[in-house]
């Protein structure tokens, strides 16, 4: 059990803090498809000693002395991220997803290469150099889309375009994509146009880890990843590759695009790895799907545009259209019942980007409380009540649905 007796003394307001917000994931229905809750164990190791420790370099060769323990952990760390997905090599240092991404562009491209990536939109991440990001601006991104008709990944397109520009990276993975990744086609596909090949698996990194979702390690140069999503580690990122760039990833994220790693953070990667390490973590990544899968088929019996009928993975993809209602309307009601989801944008959206026409909902969080597919049929009915014009008259009935399944699945006990 973590004990905060410090801070409640010398920093009552954010005890206060951070109180309200252990209550609050207590007490809400977690829904956002990239957020879970971490182990004790791991918050443990997050907020330890480590924290106060200068280690830039790598376990072996620092530039600061007294980074043995340190370089421990570090060690650990890599070794056990290996055995985990099968990489050649792995590098646990980068802060966040996004830097890990950035890091992969550094080591592999010139400035003004062409880039292959998937639109916002159609379930990319912003930085897989979508326009709003300064790597746009750098390098060249050829943009490719979803079907507009089935809403999967048009591998025939892909390689079209990856043929006619020669692009120099192709990336694929996505952050609102509720299908299974062909990520052998995604190789042929560079093989063919002589690009490399990126995956960022930080949605479905836990789902492949504990193999209920294939792996691009065999497939991909470099699969880059967050820790805290399906993983359920502390928030970060990581990169894995071939050998043969092993040099050069380390050296794109320190020194090229970071400076201290947070030795803590890394300390906490390796305890989330060693439970991913465990069977219990195969067969919490099963039920994550079968949640997923019962939760879309009672949407889909309520009338909602599950976007292309259903999910392989953690996530469901609303199109509100049909229900008369903007993803920010629905993300407003489910949040004042206590239901904690985002709206996103759907393929071909045509609303504005704080709008959007579209939910995304996730079971990660679910079913790390212990949830189950008869909980997900009562949840997938509380959204459509939600989703309703008489919401208001409901809504004390949704909000005594909620705190009995909150109280039935406590988070943390105490
Ligand atoms: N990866 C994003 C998400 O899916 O929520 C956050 O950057």
């Amino acid at each position: 059990m973590i004990h905060f007796d410090h801070l409640k003394n010398t920093d009552p307001e954010i005890y206060e803090a951070i109180q309200k917000e252990k209550k609050r994931q207590q007490d809400n229905l977690e829904m956002i498809a990239s957020e879970n809750f971490t182990s004790e164990a791991v918050m443990e190791a997050m907020g330890s000693y480590m924290t106060n420790k200068y280690a830039e370099g790598y376990p072996g060769h620092r530039y600061y002395a007294g980074c043995q323990n340190v370089d421990i952990a570090e060690d650990i760390a890599r070794e056990r991220l290996k055995k985990l997905f099968g990489a050649e090599h792995a590098n646990v240092q980068p802060h966040s997803g996004a830097q890990a991404n950035e890091a992969v562009y550094v080591a592999c491209l010139e400035p003004g290469d062409k880039v292959l990536t998937m639109t916002l939109n159609s379930g990319g991440h912003i930085s897989h150099m979508s326009k709003a990001t300064a790597q746009s601006r750098f390098y060249e991104p050829i943009y490719y889309d979803v079907n507009p008709e089935t809403y999967t990944i048009d591998y025939d397109e892909v390689e079209k375009l990856a043929l006619e520009h020669k692009p120099k990276l192709i990336i694929t993975g996505a952050s609102a994509y509720p299908r299974i990744i062909d990520f052998k086609r995604f190789r042929e596909i560079a093989d063919k146009s002589g690009s490399l090949l990126m995956v960022d698996m930080a949605h479905i990194a836990g789902l492949v880890a504990a193999g209920v979702h294939p792996s691009p390690v065999p497939y991909a140069d470099f699969v880059t990843s967050t820790t805290h999503k399906t993983l359920r580690g502390p928030r970060g990122g990581i990169i894995l590759c071939k050998e043969e760039w092993a040099k050069k990833i380390d050296l794109a994220v320190f020194p090229k695009t970071q400076g201290g790693p947070l030795e803590h953070v890394i300390a906490a990667k390796a305890v989330a790895f060693k439970e991913a390490l465990e069977p219990a973590f195969k067969e919490y990544q099963k039920q994550v799907v079968k949640n997923a899968a019962a939760l879309a088929e009672q949407l889909i019996k309520n009338g909602f545009n599950v976007l292309t009928g259903g999910t392989d993975n953690h996530l469901v993809l609303l199109d509100l259209r049909n229900k008369n209602i903007t993803g920010l309307e629905l993300e407003q009601r489910l949040d004042s019942v206590r239901i904690t989801a985002n709206k996103n944008a759907v393929p071909f959206d045509t609303e504005n980007k704080k709008v959007t026409s579209g939910v995304r909902l996730g079971t990660p969080a679910l079913t790390t409380r212990g949830m189950k597919e008869e909980q997900m049929k009562i949840i997938a009915d509380l959204i459509n009540l939600c989703a309703e014009p008489d919401f208001e008259s409901h809504k004390a009935h949704i909000l005594e649905k909620v705190e009995k399944l909150t109280k039935d699945f406590p988070l943390y006990n105490n």
